[in-house]
């Protein structure tokens, strides 16, 4: 086959987030945020924590080395919040907005667009202390913050996506408690959450275009296409309410300024009038978080009432998360159709594995590179389709710290061992290498 799959100029890179791989969590007058207080708390399964981590605070000019050896064109990262504001709100620490600084001249001079994320889950504690995300109290901080980082680096970084993945936060964060700030409050707590953070991106992205009306602005939504377990009418009406809350109040908020039908009554005691309107805005850029489709059942006492069914699918992954690689095109397919076909790129699309290390020391992690290889099919057919889809971001460049799992789940492209921080590119990184500069997905 000799013609491209993908299109010039089609972004190739990677994603990190800032918890997970900076560490240096006390440099530069960084403040505390929710999930250091997690990890005091005893709640990492492993026992680890981030405060080294990948020590990318430190090494990020290797990591800017890796992206660009890659042949990589762009790279999404997440400024830590904590760094910038340490108090969450109030005055801004121009020392922490120093490391990225940095980093982003670092990109810019290896060719590497700069993708900036305003909030991958480092809360300030203060904040969470006042209320957190159940409550009103984080919207004019979070768009204060957005204006100190837009200023100082709004000049060279073109790209800002406000949120990453609200409905994981949500739903994990103050639904079940498995990640900070680790709240148990069920489906009241998770339609706050999603509804606090949707006000606060509205004022984000205000504030964003106010500063640089000619920056590219989005945000960036886990979004899994919902199946019902069984055709069971209990369990289809379970997969709708699902569908509702993961991918619905995100979605359609931002792109329609409306909350779901299925939803309305449950939301009508905290969405006050005018909220839609600062929720609805016209982004330019839709980052898309794919891993899987949700199967989904009725299941009583959990939120929603609606608990996990088995999935059909070609394998597992180190995560136990199925691998679907039809549901990416589906979801791409759906957007297109649905609303307006958003111009729009795979922020996070990746794999945990118990990768081996082999006694030459390379990593041949062939279930990874068929994991990419079939989802980046599936990316090749939606463009065939007419999806516009501008590019594709893989998670991660760097094994690292996977929230309540620790250090003990792999992600990485790139391997890190832990205790001598060196970096090994593992078989995975070498094929989405060729296809970004083949722009072809190869035999
Ligand atoms: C995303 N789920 O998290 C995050 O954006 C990354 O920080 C993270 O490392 C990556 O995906 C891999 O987990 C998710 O349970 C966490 O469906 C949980 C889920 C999905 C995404």
């Amino acid at each position: 086959m000799t013609t491209p799959a993908f299109p010039p100029g089609f972004l190739w890179g990677a994603s990190t987030s800032s918890y997970q791989i900076e560490g240096a969590l006390d440099a530069d007058g960084r403040g505390p945020c929710v999930w250091d207080s997690f990890t005091a708390a005893g709640r990492i399964q492993d026992g680890s924590s981030a405060a080294i981590a990948c020590d990318h605070y430190h090494r990020w000019p290797e990591d800017v080395a890796l992206l660009k050896d890659a042949g990589f064109n762009a790279y999404r990262f997440s400024i830590a919040w904590p760094r910038v504001v340490p108090d969450g709100s109030g005055a801004v620490n121009q020392a922490g907005l120093d490391f990225y600084d940095r980093l982003v001249d670092g990109l810019l001079a290896a060719g590497i667009r700069p993708m900036a994320c305003l909030y991958h889950w480092d809360l300030p504690q203060p904040l969470e202390d006042a209320g957190g995300w159940q409550g009103r109290g984080v919207i004019e901080p979070f768009a204060a913050y957005a204006r100190a980082c837009v200023r100082r680096l709004g000049d060279r970084v073109k790209d800002w996506m406000t949120l990453n993945e609200p409905n994981v936060v949500a739903i994990f964060g103050y639904g079940v408690g498995e990640h900070a700030p680790g709240h148990k409050l069920g489906a009241d707590g998770i339609l706050r959450a999603l509804h606090h953070q949707n006000l606060a991106q509205g004022a984000a992205l205000r504030a964003l275009r106010e500063e640089g009306p000619g920056l590219t602005l989005g945000t960036v939504l886990n979004l899994q296409p919902t199946v019902p377990d069984s055709d069971r009418p209990e369990d289809v009406a379970a997969a709708a309410r699902w569908d509702a809350v993961w991918n619905r109040v995100s979605l359609d908020g931002v792109m329609r300024g409306t909350i779901p039908e299925l939803l309305a009554d449950r939301m009508a005691g905290f969405v006050l009038p005018g909220d839609t309107d600062l929720i609805r805005f016209p982004i330019d850029l839709l980052g898309i978080n794919y891993y899987s489709r949700s199967t989904m059942k009725h299941e009583a006492g959990r939120p929603f009432d609606v608990g996990w069914g088995e999935a059909r699918c070609r394998r597992w992954t180190g995560m136990a998360w199925p691998v679907q690689p039809e549901g990416l095109y589906d979801l791409l397919v759906e957007l297109k159709r649905d609303y307006g076909n958003p111009a729009c790129y795979v922020a996070e699309n990746g794999c945990a594995y118990d990768d081996v290390v082999s006694p030459d020391g390379a990593i041949h992690d062939a279930e990874r590179v068929l994991f990419y290889r079939e989802h980046l099919e599936s990316v090749a057919q939606a463009l065939a389709d007419g999806c516009n889809v501008k590019g594709y971001l893989c998670w991660s460049l760097l094994d690292n710290f996977e929230w309540a799992f620790g250090l003990s789940k792999r992600f990485g492209i790139v391997r890190v061992d832990y205790d001598t921080l060196v970096r090994t590119p593992k078989d995975s990184y070498r094929f989405l290498s060729q296809v970004a500069r083949t722009g072809m997905l190869g035999g």
